[in-house]
């Protein structure tokens, strides 16, 4: 809905929300570090956070400009348990949500700056002192833009610290379930890497009558980048629809779903 209503909207009509965007992104930082003994960095992670767009023209924000935000957030390696996607970002979600059966896996949503943004839109105007929820520019119109230019500089900073095995939800109901244009494929894949990294292992959700395989043509592509990075490439399909209605099942044990 809220992609819907931003369309619709001219950037010149960008209405301020300084105060509510800063006061739910401090509040959501609180709830993520609450009983941490980081629980009183929030201050400092929405300024290192704010200095990245604050007063930029919003086309003119590259993924750099989150650096020094990375450097207040130092998040630990996920061994064998990082969980990327790409195209299946509700799928992922629900799974997360039924908690039931679920490989302990990580996704960047369970990192502070993932859970933080996640949902969220921003982006100021060159001279600004504010940020605005509305408005903003989507990455059709320019990709340095400050929300697209986060998610690629926290995407890359949480593949960085992947390691062990590293495992993949593709989308099997598109045609091309891996997409160059993806950051999941330009950005996060370019970070993985023998010794940290030995395997990717991708799994190909299908919901629907639209079924690609494990043979598709971007596929053979993801598998050939994997081995000549030296990873280990193994790529599984799932249907997606049963294994959520499956979850959801009070009487089935979790060993059936999976
Ligand atoms: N990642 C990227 N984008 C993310 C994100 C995330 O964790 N979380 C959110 N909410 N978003 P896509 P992709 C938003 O095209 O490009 C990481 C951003 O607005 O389906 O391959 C994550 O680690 C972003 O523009 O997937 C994952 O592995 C879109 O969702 C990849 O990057 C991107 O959604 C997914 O990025």
């Amino acid at each position: 809905l809220i992609v819907g209503i931003c369309l619709g909207i001219e950037f010149s009509g960008a209405v301020p929300s300084n105060k509510d965007f800063k006061t739910v992104t401090i509040s959501k930082c609180k709830e993520f570090l609450k009983n941490t003994s980081s629980e009183n960095k929030c201050e400092e992670v929405w300024d290192a956070f704010s200095k990245a767009y604050v007063g930029k023209d919003p086309c003119e924000v590259p993924m750099e400009a989150y650096d020094p935000l990375m450097q207040t957030v130092r998040e630990k390696d996920a061994c064998n348990r990082m969980l990327l996607w790409s195209k299946t970002k509700l799928f992922v979600r629900q799974l997360r949500e039924a908690q039931k059966c679920l490989p302990k896996l990580l996704t960047l949503e369970d990192t502070l700056l993932g859970f933080v943004m996640d949902g969220q839109t921003w982006c100021s105007k060159k001279g600004s002192k504010e940020t605005f929820t509305k408005g903003c520019p989507k990455s059709d119109k320019c990709e340095r833009n400050p929300v697209r230019s986060f998610w690629n500089r926290a995407s890359e900073a949480f593949s960085q610290a992947a390691c062990g095995e590293v495992t993949a939800m593709l989308n099997g109901s598109i045609s091309t379930p891996f997409n160059n244009n993806s950051i999941f494929a330009s950005i996060e894949v370019k970070q993985l890497s023998p010794p940290q990294v030995k395997a990717l292992s991708v799994i190909l959700v299908t919901t629907g009558n639209d079924k690609e395989t494990c043979e598709n043509d971007s596929l053979r592509t993801l598998q050939n980048a994997a081995l000549d990075r030296e990873l280990e490439y193994t790529c599984k399909e799932l249907d997606g629809s049963k294994i959520l209605d499956c979850i959801s099942d009070p009487d089935r044990p979790c060993g059936d779903c999976w």
